[in-house]
């Protein structure tokens, strides 16, 4: 049993970077330890901002604008954040959520274009001072991922953006990582799933002081 703070872990990618495949991976480890946790998911998590996560991927007609999209995410955020994330983490509940502010900051404003300082202010808005404790990039290829995420069926709207769109989304993740580097860790994904699966956890192990191997 771990004597430390409830973390707020963040998986980050481009598409079919493997977060998915590696949260799992990420709570086996956790349970090893009987360490007590919720998974979640950006945007989404909550009844509610599940209602807005569905909004945003489906192909509709009238799709959104960027902006408007970049608030949606952040209106997801601020329900999923103050009903769900915090009262975890108060009461000592570790927090794995797949996809956070990160995401922002590189789809909306890498990929988008939007202005970075209009994701500050929200940031600012909706979160406070409250930030991931360590966030894990898992950096990948764009054509990889997206012949990845592909194999697994139909794209949503975000995914059916083109290649230039994710290389930007690559990037702003790569620079989200030199800036940020007691946060964010970048780990390989275009290795085969155990290979990236083992080098997280041994990462994990280590920084957390855990003595169980989920096997
Ligand atoms: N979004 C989100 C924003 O624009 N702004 C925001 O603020 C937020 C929070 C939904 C979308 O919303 C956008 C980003 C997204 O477009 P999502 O639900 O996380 O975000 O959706 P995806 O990123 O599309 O999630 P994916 O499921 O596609 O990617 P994962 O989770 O990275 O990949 P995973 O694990 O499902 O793996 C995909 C496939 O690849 C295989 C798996 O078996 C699976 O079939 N795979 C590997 N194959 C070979 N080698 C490996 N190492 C592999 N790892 C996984």
């Amino acid at each position: 049993m771990s004597t430390q703070k409830a973390q707020f872990i963040t998986l980050e990618g481009v598409e079919g970077a493997g977060k998915s495949t590696q949260k799992e991976a990420l709570c086996r480890l956790l349970d090893a330890n009987g360490i007590a946790y919720i998974e979640t998911r950006e945007p989404g998590g909550t009844p509610y901002a599940e209602s807005i996560r569905a909004l945003l991927l489906s192909h509709a007609d009238d799709a959104p604008s960027a902006k408007t999209e970049l608030l949606l995410m952040f209106a997801a955020r601020a329900q999923h954040l103050e009903t769900k994330i915090l009262p975890a983490l108060q009461s000592g509940i570790w927090v794995v959520c797949d996809r956070f502010t990160d995401a922002t900051y590189a789809y909306q404003g890498g990929g988008r274009q939007l202005p970075v300082d209009w994701i500050e202010t929200l940031e600012t808005l909706v979160q406070g001072a409250q930030r991931p404790d360590l966030t894990l990039i898992f950096d990948v290829p764009v054509e990889i991922g997206l012949a990845r995420a592909g194999r697994r069926g139909a794209l949503d709207r975000i995914e059916s953006e083109d290649i230039a769109f994710f290389e930007r989304v690559r990037a702003m993740y790569q620079q989200i990582a030199s800036r940020n580097i007691d946060r964010v860790v970048t780990l390989d994904a275009s290795a085969d799933v155990d290979t990236v699966t083992e080098t997280m956890i041994a990462f994990l192990m280590k920084r957390w002081n855990l003595s169980c191997h989920p096997g």
